[in-house]
């Protein structure tokens, strides 16, 4: 099987995702015994007599009433309006996995205070914020209010189960040591058992002790031991989230479909529209109605499925269920199913209001993206692959000869000696730091790809290390994991240990790492991890990691350790340097360590299309930086496609070209002119707006929000916009529609905002804003080019530097450019951040931040960073005000430190533009300028 995948692998013939590779929910045993429960099976109860309070934290237990197992139920109150759910066994036989504090979440959550209501044996309330939690003791239910409105309810469908660890044949063992005690009870003692409720129990089935999937059978010595839970969203029609899937950014019903599976994958030649597993999994999911957003993480690092009923779309499975759902029935309803295979039941309810406020609460949690050094916002080239140092030198000589900006290269697999990663071909690659520095002489970069399989070869330092420190993932009989990979014979680092990831981080030192210099950053790949002959081409999961977990209960997180020791390598170099890792697998916590690609798609106009929400799916829940290959990874794109994507990649946060290594090359100036020159407009729009992305991203350190954006985050309340996913914001101030289709001629763009106006990016025409307007983006005469419709919103002022240069770092001082957008009220906002784009200064304030402000004709710049440290020579060389109604007579600015002075300016009649040319003020200035 592996020797297809392989072959698959290098020849460009096999096509589509070959199913049988992976197991659907009734191959998997404890997926199909959850899924298969009944509505309201569930067979517990809260003993509430038993419920214990402090501030902010309420235990009580939770009992199986057929086992009489129990379990711990605690519901905590959380700062930033978030609540937790915690339930784990009582009396555990064996540790459940939770993922240590500091690994996934970034410490103990604060706690809030949690209020008593009401208590008594049938049900207990206490309020949080203007929020209450209703626990009812039986059946279990939590019901969970805002304002008296129910938002989330867990265990409304009764598919609450935990599968407690257990000793094999445990009944039978019970069974016999019930029989004989009773041999030895007088008649008394007969009588007292039998009125006693005699614990049951559960069934056993096959796949408990034991599974096998194709050749590969799972030994599951520990038995048993997933949990699941049912969370009902009242009130919503629309949930979101739990990437990584090939499926739309509203996520559909499942009813008659797999559910979503969380199981990082990876899946040769992936298939759109598919619930499918892929290479990272976040268990977050948000959930939109008009009214407010509110979302859910799910603490579990497993393989996990989801099921998704909506009762709009799944009208006859839902009418069954009636007697479970309180109120009318016109109230939508999105009912959810969790199952994870092991590990505890840890969920946050963060309870919004806004979108905004989730992004935040989740980023408390898990972290945001750290600022990423400016170059890695830029453009990057990549192939599988550039091969040798001559083909480097005429990649980086041709984007300067085509008049292109670029920032990064990149080099793949073949660049080693025989995928011995930290190693160099020496044919190839003979000279490697002097190449780099070639490159880094244009303030360029490179990226070399590091996965986590070590080849299993006594010569290999990296293998006689990792041998001799024992630091591989073991095998179930405690002998190195040994799997296949592109080395051939290969063994896994364990990640999770400490010591593994220091001696990790270790390897990068120059003097470890030959041949690497500062300027060379890394790419981690394949480590879901992939493992050419396991099951579902990863590692098995009773492997065995450090702390003695098995592979089962840390898959989902083993890629994030590999990128955190990444990055720890990195900062280890270079303490001063931001560092950069793109990876593969993530999990929940990945955006603290760099950016996500969506793996291997292709190149085909569907792809293009799904990238869009795949990419809003990450955004939403932590990843904004984030990209997909731009062309397609497998196959060959033909022209149009290519431009096509460009032109949408240039407006996503992480824009990287890349292709496999069976594909012609394409690299922009191979293509026919027309194309070539479109590309590099998108190439120079991406740079253009580089100032712009790098506030966003401060503002994802900040508070969580995302640079790409789907339209209901910015306008809630339109409905219509609940499922879009053909176009996207880039911040409060772009929508960006890309063009996904051959041959598109043009396209329906639809502006949002009753109140809002928009302004086409390029011919600054002015729109208003709720109605669809239809965009000919096709090569126009007029305009003389292909285009994507992106508009600016009125209201926003955007950031620019139209100096355009072979590589962002050439530009750091450049100056900068405002463009005011009006809204109806003729005002607008926006802001700027900038620092020196590559070190950790700004965090002891080495930043400028300017907050603009266009109110009654005067446009004023302020400073948000008044005791800041950064200074730059950095100026304004123009003022762009787009929706001016008529010519202002004079413009005046007032510029702190001097006095007013009259502006040069240019006013346009058609386009309503004013121009303001060469105010000239230090960008670290308070100043404000006055039309009159
Ligand atoms: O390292 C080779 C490729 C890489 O180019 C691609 O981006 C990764 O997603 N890698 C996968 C290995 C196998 C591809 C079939």
């Amino acid at each position: 099987m592996w020797l297809l995948l392989v072959l698959c692998g290098s020849l460009t013939v096999c096509s589509a995702v070959d199913r049988n590779n992976f197991k659907t929910c009734d191959q998997s045993g404890f997926c199909k015994r959850h899924r298969d429960m009944a509505t309201g099976a569930s067979p517990y109860v809260v003993l509430l007599d038993q419920l214990t309070l402090d501030h902010s934290k309420a235990t009580v237990p939770l009992m199986n009433k057929v086992t009489k197992v129990q379990l711990k139920l605690e519901i905590w109150s959380l700062k930033n309006n978030m609540a937790r759910m915690r339930v784990t066994e009582m009396e555990p036989i064996k540790q459940r996995y939770e993922p240590p504090v500091g690994d996934v979440l970034i410490g103990e959550p604060a706690q809030d205070s949690l209020e008593k209501l009401q208590l008594d044996g049938a049900k207990a309330v206490f309020g949080f914020g203007s929020n209450k939690l209703r626990i009812q003791a039986e059946p279990f239910l939590i019901e969970v209010s805002t304002d008296d409105v129910p938002v989330m309810s867990i265990n409304h469908r009764g598919l609450f189960k935990f599968e407690h660890y257990r000793l094999k044949n445990e009944g039978k063992a019970e069974e016999e040591a019930e029989e004989g005690n009773e041999e030895g009870n007088g008649e008394e003692g007969k009588a007292e058992e039998e009125n006693k409720e005699q614990p049951e129990e559960e069934e056993e089935e096959p796949g408990m002790w034991e599974e096998t999937f194709k050749t590969h059978t799972d030994r599951k010595p520990h038995g048993p031991s997933s949990v699941g839970f049912d969370i009902a969203f009242p009130g919503f029609e629309f949930v979101y989230g739990i990437p990584e899937h090939a499926d739309s950014v509203a996520l559909k019903s499942t009813a008659n479909t797999e559910p979503y599976r969380l199981f990082n994958l990876d899946v040769f030649e992936y298939e759109l529209n598919n619930p499918m597993a892929l290479y990272g999994s976040i268990p977050v999911m948000l959930a939109h109605n008009e009214e407010r957003t509110v979302g859910m993480f799910f603490l579990n690092a497993a393989e996990m499925w989801v099921d998704i009923h909506s009762n709009k779309a799944d009208k006859s499975t839902f009418s069954k269920l009636m007697e479970f759902v309180h109120g009318d029935q016109d109230i939508p309803q999105v009912d959810t199913h969790w199952i994870a295979e092991s590990g505890v039941i840890d969920v946050f309810l963060m309870m919004g209001p806004t979108a905004k406020d989730v992004f935040q609460q989740y980023s408390s949690l898990t972290g945001s993206t750290p600022l990423p050094p400016l170059f890695s916002l830029a453009y990057h080239q990549c192939r599988w692959n550039y091969n040798d140092e001559k083909d480097v030198a005429q990649i980086d000589e041709n984007f300067d000869a085509h008049d292109m900006p670029m920032d990064v290269i990149w080099l793949d697999i073949e660049h080693t000696d025989g995928k011995r990663y930290f190693t160099w071909d020496s044919v190839k690659f003979p000279h490697p730091a002097e190449m780099i520095a070639n490159i880094s002489a244009k303030g360029r970069k490179m990226v070399t790809i590091i996965d986590p399989h070590i080849k299993r070869d006594t010569n290999y330092h990296i293998h006689q290390e990792a041998q001799a420190q024992s630091l591989y993932v073991r095998d179930r009989d405690g002998n190195e994991y040994d799997g296949w990979c592109w080395p051939g014979s290969s063994s896994y680092l364990d990640f999770l240990d400490p010591k593994v990831r220091e001696f990790w981080a270790s390897k990068y030192q120059p003097d470890q790492y030959e041949g690497s210099t500062h300027d060379l950053f890394t790419w981690n790949d394949m480590n879901e991890p992939s493992v050419f002959n396991g099951p579902e081409i990863t590692m098995h999961k009773d492997a065995k990691h450090y702390g003695g977990w098995e592979h089962r209960d840390i898959h989902n997180i083993y890629g994030m350790y590999q990128q955190r020791a990444t990055v720890e390598g990195q900062l280890r170099r270079d303490p001063q340097q931001r560092p950069f890792v793109l990876t593969r697998a993530f999990f929940a916590g990945t955006q603290r360590y760099g950016a996500v690609w969506t793996g291997d798609n292709t190149a085909e106009w569907g792809h293009l299309k799904m990238s869009i929400p795949m990419l809003l799916s990450l955004n939403l829940v932590g990843i904004t930086f984030s990209g997909a290959d731009v062309g397609g990874f497998f196959k060959n794109p033909d022209a149009e496609l290519m431009t096509r994507w460009y032109q949408a990649g240039a407006y996503q946060p992480f824009f990287r070209a890349h292709a496999h290594i069976e594909t012609k090359r394409r690299e922009p100036w191979l293509l026919p002119d027309e194309n070539r020159d479109v590309i590099r407009d998108s190439l120079r729009a991406r740079y253009r707006l580089l100032p712009y992305w790098y506030t966003l991203f401060h503002a994802a350190e900040a508070g969580g929000s995302p640079a790409m954006r789907p339209l209901w985050v910015e306008f809630p309340k339109d409905k219509s916009t609940f499922g879009t996913e053909d176009q996207y914001l880039v911040g409060p101030g772009l929508l960006v529609h890309p063009v996904t289709d051959a041959g598109a001629t043009g396209v329906s763009v639809y502006l949002p905002g009753t109140d809002d106006v928009w302004y086409d990016m390029d011919t600054s025409q002015r729109f208003h804003g709720a109605q669809t307007v239809y965009v000919a983006v096709k090569l126009n005469k007029a305009r003389s080019r292909f285009l994507i419709p992106v508009f600016r919103r009125g209201g926003c002022i955007i950031p620019q530097r139209d100096r355009i240069r072979r590589s962002s770092s050439l530009t750091y001082h450049d100056p900068f450019t405002l463009v005011v957008a009006l809204d109806k009220h003729n005002s607008a906002k926006g802001d700027l951040y900038s620092d020196d784009y590559n070190s950790f200064k700004y965090q002891a304030g080495a930043y400028i931040h300017r907050q603009f402000t266009f109110e009654h004709n005067k446009l004023t710049s302020k400073n948000l960073n008044p005791a800041g440290s950064f200074s730059t020579p950095a100026w304004i060389e123009k003022i762009i005000v787009i929706g001016v109604k008529s010519s202002p007579k004079a413009v005046y600015a007032s510029v702190e430190g001097t006095g007013q002075s009259s502006l040069e300016f240019k006013y346009d009649d058609t386009t309503q533009m004013l121009i303001i040319r060469k105010p000239g003020m230090g960008v670290n200035k308070d100043f404000d300028i006055t039309l009159s």
